[in-house]
């Protein structure tokens, strides 16, 4: 197949997966085209199955706010007329749904007729989406839309729930590569952040609000009270500098390093013992997959999709949103016991095996293929 895929092209968790996706697909001899307004993080090397077309957007001066998604449109026209793509994949509703309908208009007028499969993955529905200024076109393109897909039940539900949506939506969920993320031996990093046998404690991600990073400051602050452990947040947003305010506040400086944003998490990973993500809303979290694929157990909210990932007393734990000292005082339970951390430690990466991408890399690609099928009865009515 030809496909053409849209997302941001940053580290946030949709551009991963689009990335990563686009990436397995190509080496399952699919031929890959990324439209993009920047090369996206993890696509650093060639390919000859991947195609990169960036979209770039005119600063004329009469423009207060550059018409990206007009740009994008236009772009999607260009790449699916010239390259002939089967399919357009988007990922995050907006703009990439409705600038994909935008250009399946247009394209009917060359004779063509494209089909568009959205696939939703949090706070395009949770946080933005149910914005006033957007739910409309959100509604809109999701229905329009040939196939949807959302990365967890309870993001489809949620999508139900606030949204009129008349189309279908299949639930395909989050992935993992097994062959980058895995335990490696790193025992020199290990030793340079916990030179006395210190459990590392780790938190990864945008630091944004919706990660209440000052919760894992909190929790962590309780913590080292009772075993001697490190905290690695690794990312940067708009929570950072509260969070190392915090850190001084509760006078936990000493064993917190901010590492910033980093490539190689799989080597962070490794070194670590616990995962902390005690976000507010949370799709599904890849962020903690990454983890429990390195052997790492997870302490998490039970917000959105992570009960889906995170198994209560089996991978981690789970409690409610601010329960700051529940989630310590199940840290505490895992990291105090050798024997208990080690088996989950082995529980999470037997559990991290179920979303490995060779399990549900199919699943798109079947998708592709029923969404073409079914389209080509629309084609024949539009043409
Ligand atoms: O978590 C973020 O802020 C990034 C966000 C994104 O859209 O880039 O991640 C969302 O998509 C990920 C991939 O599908 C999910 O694993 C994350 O749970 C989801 N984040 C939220 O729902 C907050």
């Amino acid at each position: 197949m030809k496909i053409g895929i849209v997302c941001y092209p940053t580290f946030g968790g949709s551009g991963v997966v689009a990335t990563e996706l686009g990436k397995a697909l190509a080496d399952h001899g699919h031929q890959v085209h990324f439209i993009t307004y920047n090369q996206p993080a993890r696509l650093d090397f060639f390919s000859e199955n991947l195609f990169y077309h960036e979209v770039s957007v005119s600063n004329y001066p009469l423009f207060d706010y550059a018409p990206y998604e007009v740009a994008l449109a236009s772009r999607m026209v260009d790449v699916v007329r010239f390259e002939k793509l089967d399919i357009l994949h988007v990922h995050y509703a907006i703009p990439h749904a409705s600038a994909a309908f935008m250009a399946k208009q247009i394209l009917l007028t060359y004779g063509i007729y494209i089909p568009v499969v959205t696939t939703l993955h949090g706070t395009d529905i949770t946080l933005v989406g149910r914005d006033r200024t957007f739910k409309p076109v959100v509604t809109f393109s999701i229905n329009k839309s040939d196939g949807v897909t959302a990365v967890s039940e309870h993001l489809r539900h949620d999508t139900y729930e606030f949204f009129e949506i008349e189309n279908d939506i299949k639930v395909i969920p989050n992935f993992i590569d097994l062959t980058r993320f895995s335990l490696k031996a790193k025992d020199h990093f290990k030793k340079a952040i916990a030179p006395s046998g210190e459990k590392i404690l780790v938190h990864t991600s945008n630091f944004r609000k919706v990660k209440r990073t000052e919760d894992v400051i909190k929790i962590f602050a309780l913590v080292v009270k009772r075993i001697p452990s490190k905290l690695l947040m690794v990312g940067d947003g708009e929570e950072r500098s509260a969070c190392e305010q915090l850190c001084r506040d509760l006078d936990v400086c000493d064993n917190v390093r901010f590492l910033g944003k980093q490539d190689a998490i799989e080597e962070i990973l490794s070194v670590s013992d616990l995962f902390v993500m005690p976000s507010q809303s949370e799709s599904f979290g890849l962020a903690a997959l990454e983890a429990m694929a390195c052997k790492v157990p997870v302490i998490s909210t039970n917000a959105g999709g992570l009960p889906e990932l995170n198994v209560e007393g089996v991978t981690g734990y789970l409690r409610n949103v601010g329960d700051v000292n529940g989630m310590a005082e199940r840290a505490i339970y895992i990291l105090e016991d050798e024997v208990r951390l080690a088996q989950f430690k082995d529980n999470a990466l037997a559990r991290a095996k179920e979303f490995d991408l060779a399990k549900i890399l199919p699943l798109y690609e079947n998708f592709y293929v029923e969404v073409i099928e079914k389209s080509k009865a629309k084609e024949a009515s539009f043409i």
